[in-house]
């Protein structure tokens, strides 16, 4: 039996890396066979892109280019990580992925989104998430906690925009949440780390079943 795709989505600080770590401890404690990665990134290939793109080196390609690359990291993480997973039986978990090429180099970055959508067709095919989690606070309040996590070290090339970039990746998840609500469930991370987690794993129990999956205890991590 394939394995289920969830994907965490949403703008910076919103709790992704936070909320996909947690749903891993949940259904590794149901029996099931997890795979938690992230994009950009995620396999040894897509992880070398990951360094070109956050560290703003290929921002004077312009959006265009880094949206080429991000789909380039796409492609192999899918290949040769995302894919096999999930023919295995393994369930994935993975902090970003297309959705975030469609609202940032999209939305607010103003690339084209019919160019998006069409190598998000090539690349994607038909490994499209069985579930979506956008994770929704406001800007300012995802900036302060990502800075707070942060810490001594420097903004990366998103990190480091103005707030209204921010505000529009913020509008461009709302907006995908009420488009594709069959699929994207709108989630309000303002509240207390436990509480969203629980809302979370009550949807997944509701939307995938887990209780259905085959029980598997063999260990699998990053
Ligand atoms: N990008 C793109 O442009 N196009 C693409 O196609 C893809 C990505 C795939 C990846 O950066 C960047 O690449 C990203 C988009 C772009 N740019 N930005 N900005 P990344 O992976 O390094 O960072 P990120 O994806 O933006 O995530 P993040 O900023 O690291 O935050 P997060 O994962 O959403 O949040 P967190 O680390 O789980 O939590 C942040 C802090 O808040 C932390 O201290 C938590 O303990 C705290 N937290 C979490 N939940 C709560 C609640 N509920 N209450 C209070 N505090 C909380």
């Amino acid at each position: 039996m394939r394995g289920r795709f969830i994907t965490f989505e949403g703008g910076e600080g919103t709790g992704k890396s936070t909320h996909a770590a947690m749903l891993g401890v949940r259904l590794r404690a149901f029996g099931i066979r997890v795979q938690l990665t992230r994009e950009p990134g995620g396999s040894p290939g897509a992880e070398i892109m990951r360094y070109i793109l956050l560290s703003g080196a290929a921002r004077p390609l312009g959006g265009d280019a880094e949206a080429v690359l991000f789909a380039a990291a796409r492609d192999d993480h899918l290949t040769t990580l995302i894919r096999p997973a999930l023919e295995r039986g393994t369930w994935v978990v993975c902090d970003r992925f297309a959705d975030s090429t469609r609202i940032y180099q999209g939305v607010a970055g103003n690339v084209d989104s019919m160019a998006i959508r069409a190598m998000e067709r090539i690349i994607v095919g038909d490994t499209k998430p069985d579930l979506t989690f956008i994770l929704d606070v406001p800007a300012k309040e995802g900036m302060r906690r990502a800075d707070q996590r942060r810490g001594e070290s420097g903004a990366d090339r998103f990190e480091g925009e103005a707030l209204a970039f921010h505000e529009r990746l913020r509008d461009g998840f709302l907006t995908l949440a009420a488009n594709e609500p069959n699929r994207c469930m709108l989630i309000d991370a303002t509240s207390p780390k436990e509480k969203v987690s629980e809302q979370i794993w009550r949807l997944v129990l509701k939307k995938l079943e887990p209780a259905t999956a085959p029980i598997q205890f063999e260990e699998e991590t990053v």
